[in-house]
């Protein structure tokens, strides 16, 4: 019902509704009404109440809720379903549970802060309260697991985009799942998968973003590798626009692999934007440490590498760092 009166003021944010025409059109009291009208005020909206008149909405808060997400949506399936929560142990778990229940593709889990928020191998993400968009979309794509991997790239593609676009702030994608301001991280991608040996079951995208972040919102062992939007562009960005701008970048160069099995338009984005391509890199893979020159990223999303010895090399995953990022010298 709270929803039908918000949608209701929405649609007529030129004028009043008056309350006895909201009740006899949803067939509720007054009385039920002004419940609902108080319980929006609550949440943060901005509605006025002239007496004779009845109420308008004047203004609606950065809330998550697919309510304020959806009218700047245009997809079919990507972000057409929201979870959205207060707080949660880590939106990735949480989409892995649901997705174990049957939830469908394009789902997806947003919280206003994160207990346990993960990166890879373990790692822990920051993720405090209201200032950070933390989210998971549920994927089921018909293709083989090994398309799994590409899928961070299609997200750190969809993210640049929107950030450039939205924000109007340069970044820089850290091949394969950071997106990157000034030598700092200000988003970071972590993909899961559960499958068998030819089929993927589901695929858990979680994506954080250091949105209107301050500085003394970060644990004092990342400031220096770590920005936010916020930040960078000295004024706070509205969450739900970059967050349904993310899902309609990210719709279009996702069906480009499901449809037509390649990633073309995600390796244009990926290469003109990569801040490896063409630096020496320090490389830690199984173990072995390798210094060397990243010379493209080739078709399949793979990072080609040059050695000293000359050796190229594709490199399909991996700790990646280089000189001057995240204070590796
Ligand atoms: P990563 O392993 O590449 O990066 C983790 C490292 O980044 C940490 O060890 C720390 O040094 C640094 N770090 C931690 N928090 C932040 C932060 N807020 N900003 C910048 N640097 C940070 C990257 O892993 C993948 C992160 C994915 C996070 C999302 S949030 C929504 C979803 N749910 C969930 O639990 N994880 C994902």
């Amino acid at each position: 019902m709270k929803s039908i009166i918000l949608d209701l003021l929405k649609k007529s944010s030129d004028s009043h509704i008056s309350g006895e025409e909201l009740s006899k059109s949803l067939g509720v009291t007054r009385a039920a009404i002004w419940k609902y009208i108080k319980a929006l005020k609550e949440e943060g909206y901005e509605i006025s109440s002239v007496s004779n008149k009845g109420y308008k909405l004047i203004s609606s808060p950065d809330l998550l809720t697919y309510e304020e997400i959806s009218p700047h949506l245009k997809t079919n399936i990507i972000g057409r379903n929201i979870y959205y929560f207060q707080s949660i142990d880590s939106t990735n778990a949480k989409a892995k549970e649901l997705a174990r229940q049957g939830e469908k593709e394009g789902t997806l889990i947003i919280s206003e802060s994160q207990s346990s928020g993960k990166g890879r191998l373990g790692r822990a993400w920051t993720s405090p309260k209201d200032k950070g968009i933390w989210m998971s979309l549920i994927l089921r794509p018909d293709v083989e697991p090994s398309y799994a991997s590409k899928i961070t790239l299609i997200a750190a593609a969809a993210v640049h985009k929107a950030i450039k676009e939205y924000c109007n702030i340069n970044c820089g994608i850290k091949w394969p799942n950071d997106i990157i301001i000034n030598n700092k991280k200000v988003c970071g991608i972590l993909t899961e998968m559960s499958g068998e040996l030819t089929k993927i079951n589901y695929i858990i995208m979680g994506i954080g973003i250091n949105a209107n972040l301050n500085l003394e919102d970060f644990p004092e062992e990342i400031r220096d590798i770590a920005t936010s939007i916020k930040l960078e562009k000295g004024e706070s960005i509205i969450r739900k626009n970059l967050i349904a701008k993310i899902m309609n970048e990210f719709e279009p160069l996702y069906n480009e692999m499901i449809n037509y099995s390649n990633i073309n338009s995600t390796i244009e984005i990926c290469r003109a934007n990569s801040i490896f391509i063409g630096k020496e890199v320090k490389l830690i893979n199984k173990n072995e440490v390798i210094i060397a020159k990243v010379i493209d990223i080739d078709d399949q999303g793979e990072l080609i590498i040059e050695k000293e010895d000359g050796t190229i090399l594709p490199i399909i995953s991996g700790e990646v760092s280089m000189r001057g990022l995240y204070g590796y010298i």
